[in-house]
């Protein structure tokens, strides 16, 4: 526990409550909030409460203070728990990830940015020039990709609409030399639409606010927000974000990261086509469906620098090929309109993939030296969207609760059941402690052939007509019996309010409609589009469309379906951070109102419930801090004990540890495993350490005399 830390602001370590209840659970939570103590362990996880207010805690002097200093030392803090990854990739040259977890307004993304300040401000203390420049993009590209992949919602005003996972990576001394950035499915539908209250991308109202007049002037926009169609739907056109300076800082974060100016100019055309994508109308001459207001035509075609005829030919027409004919099939308007919101959709998420790119170009490791000599490892920073649940919720917010669930699943493989199994195996008198295990939900939607995104592709793959009621009605079928699943019948006369499906996920129900599942998962973008922006003459927009370059009779593959893509992604995200050594923030959302002052009791337990934290504490204080195989111990601390310096004449390492820790005065406060020793209070291991700094320091004295001839 952090030992300066008066009790008047509770218990720094949920470990240290007189009872693991949820009374003193919430009792200590909210005292702690109270008094600004918005950090407490579990151990080494921190938990963490919005304080929706600045805090004066993540200046260059709380800074120095958690350098390099053990967990304990100090009061709770991120700071604490970004050392204590950065000390074990150092130390033990292991890959180590920070895994943020928590609905959505929780405190992620704020959190993850101040993880990622610590480890630039501690690193580097030779002003390399290069390691700086590095340190630098990486601070610099959380900007852009915020103003892109950000926005309002009813939850938050900064609310991330697409998954993060960046990994850093340091040379072997601990510097850091590049990194890489992974993005997850962006909620791109935001694009055309938001609900009541929402906005778009931050990306657009910042242009529309902050660019020169000149600059809007060449993009043919101008600057009222309500001007658009796309942009306008959610009604809320102001945020608590001066969208202005934004635009000015993210401009200035592309240039220091390296965007060419055609690159940014190309960026800023891209929005404005899509602002004017979305204020095309199409209409009917008789059998022949029109674009209703052509000079827009002429405007988008100058800022894709592609021909005018092949703009409006993309919009009102398709070219397929039968067998080996090749016709072109008028769109209905109904066509048309769907054609043109993908194509904003996917011109859209497409600009975002590419800006990932581009940083990932220029912060890839790039130090031929540092690759080579093997000695480069990793810390991966995972800040996610949030659960959340809306008025209506689509095909994004289950994917999104889909990704919470997963992740909550690698925290009770890692946190609660490979622990309990680990003493179990190595004979540790153990009793086991219940949790919630999601391994049912996560299944319900992931599973082969029966899971919910196999069902949907599965009716994806009909031919014919397919509609996200037959879709509903293959759910219905497959899953009736499933106790996480229910769905309410399917009545005609008003599908929007009654197809929908419920699922009672690990944070609670959620009911999402169908309406919509089967067109976002088959995501289908009209060959023309690409092939119009392939045939660019702007070189920076198409080399963005590459498959654009197929003609349409060698098109034969049908693309992987968004859920599937998804689902790959996840897994694979989930394999990469188990295969870390992960560190857990756990994020609390303290009210709906983003008030500093109010903690909702009822609100905040109920997330603390489905996080699993008090369950967490109990594994946690039943269990130990630290272990560690016996030759892999004694490697580290035989030279604090006579017994085991240089070497030791015991039958085995185990009996020479259980000698050592004898010796120190530490034997009542660990147990003795199979292949390793348990270490439960980490003051032991502290102190284990201290006396091994000590050590390592007397003989590195020893040395220096006996190399001067002194003794
Ligand atoms: V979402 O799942 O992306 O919708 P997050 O990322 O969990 O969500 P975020 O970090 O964006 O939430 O925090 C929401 C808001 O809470 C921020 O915009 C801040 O206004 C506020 N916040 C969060 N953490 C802090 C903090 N440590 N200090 C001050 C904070 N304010
Ligand atoms: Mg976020």
């Amino acid at each position: 526990m952090a030992e300066h830390e008066s009790l008047e602001f509770g218990k720094a370590d949920f470990v240290l409550l007189d009872n693991v209840s949820m009374e003193e659970f919430m009792a200590n939570l909210k005292l702690r909030f109270e008094k600004g103590r918005i950090y407490t362990y579990i151990g080494e996880v921190v938990v963490s409460v919005n304080p929706y207010r600045a805090m004066n805690i993540y200046g260059r002097d709380v800074i120095e203070q958690y350098k390099g200093r053990e967990l304990y030392e100090r009061p709770p803090h991120l700071f604490a728990i970004a050392d204590a990854a950065y000390k074990a990739m150092k130390r033990r040259n292991k890959d180590t990830c920070i895994v943020i977890s928590g609905e959505s307004g929780a405190g992620k993304t704020e959190a993850s940015k101040y993880i990622m300040q610590y480890i630039a401000a501690i690193t580097n203390p030779n002003q390399r020039a290069e390691v700086e420049r590095v340190k630098n993009m990486l601070l610099k590209s959380n900007c852009v990709l915020e103003a892109f992949g950000n926005a309002k919602t009813n939850r938050n005003d900064n609310s991330s609409r697409f998954g993060k996972y960046m990994d850093i990576n340091f040379d072997f001394k601990g510097d850091p030399i590049g990194g890489h950035i992974n993005n997850y499915l962006l909620e791109k539908s935001r694009v055309i639409f938001q609900q009541e209250g929402e906005r778009s991308f931050h990306s657009f109202y910042q242009l529309l606010r902050g660019a020169p007049d000149s600059l809007l002037r060449s993009l043919h926009i101008q600057k009222d927000p309500k001007a658009y169609n796309f942009i306008k739907v959610g009604g809320q056109l102001k945020s608590c974000i001066n969208d202005g300076a934004d635009f000015k800082a993210v401009a200035d974060a592309m240039k220091v990261i390296g965007f060419t100016g055609d690159e940014i100019q190309t960026v800023y055309k891209i929005l404005a086509t899509i602002l004017h994508l979305g204020n095309l109308t199409f209409g009917v001459d008789g059998d022949v469906t029109l674009i209703e207001n052509t000079k827009l035509v002429s405007v988008i075609r100058e800022l894709l620098s592609t021909k005018e005829e092949n703009v409006e030919k993309a919009l009102l027409y398709r070219t397929v090929a039968t067998g080996r004919d090749v016709i072109e099939k008028q769109h209905t308007t109904q066509e048309a309109n769907y054609g043109r919101d993908a194509l904003a959709k996917a011109m859209y998420e497409r600009l975002f993939c590419w800006i990932v790119s581009r940083i990932n170009d220029i912060i890839e490791v790039r130090n031929y030296d540092a690759k080579i000599h093997g000695k480069n490892t990793v810390i991966g920073v995972l800040d996610i969207y949030g659960f959340e649940i809306f008025q209506n919720n689509s095909f994004e917010q289950f994917c999104i609760n889909y990704c919470n669930e997963k992740l909550q699943q690698l925290f009770i493989q890692l946190v609660l059941k490979q622990e309990q199994e680990e003493y179990q195996r190595e004979g540790i008198p153990w009793k086991h402690i219940d949790y919630f295990n999601n391994q049912i939900i996560v299944d319900l939607v992931e599973q082969q052939h029966k899971g919910i995104f196999a069902v949907l592709d599965e009716a994806c793959m009909n031919v014919g007509k397919v509609t996200d009621e037959v879709f509903l009605q293959g759910l219905n079928t497959k899953l009736a019996k499933h106790a996480h699943y229910t769905s309410r019948k399917l009545i005609q006369e008003d599908p929007e309010v009654f197809s929908n499906q419920c699922l009672h996920h690990f944070m609670g129900y959620a009911r999402y409609s169908v309406v919509g599942f089967i067109d976002k998962n088959k995501d289908t973008l009209f060959q023309d589009f690409k092939r119009l922006l392939y045939n660019s003459s702007n070189p920076v927009l198409k080399a963005m469309w590459p498959e654009g370059k197929l003609r349409i009779t060698e098109v034969t593959k049908r693309p992987l379906t968004a859920a599937t893509l998804f689902k790959n992604s996840m897994i694979s995200l989930v394999e990469n951070l188990a295969s870390k050594e992960p560190y857990y923030v756990r994020c609390i959302k303290p009210n709906d109102v983003k008030s500093p002052l109010l903690f909702e009791h009822e609100r905040c337990r109920h997330q603390v419930e489905y996080l699993g934290l008090l369950e967490n504490v109990r594994v946690r204080r039943a269990g130990f801090a630290n272990r560690q195989t016996y030759p892999r111990f004694l490697q580290r601390y035989k030279m604090i004990s006579e017994f085991t310096w240089p070497n030791h004449d015991l039958p085995s390492d185990k009996d020479a540890v259980k000698r050592l820790l004898q010796g120190c005065g530490f034997d009542h406060d660990v147990a003795y495993g199979k292949t390793k020793v348990f270490i439960r209070t980490p003051r032991t291991l502290f102190s284990l350490e201290e006396q091994r700094a000590e050590m390592v320091q007397r003989i590195v004295l020893f040395l220096q005399k006996v190399w001067r001839g002194t003794i």
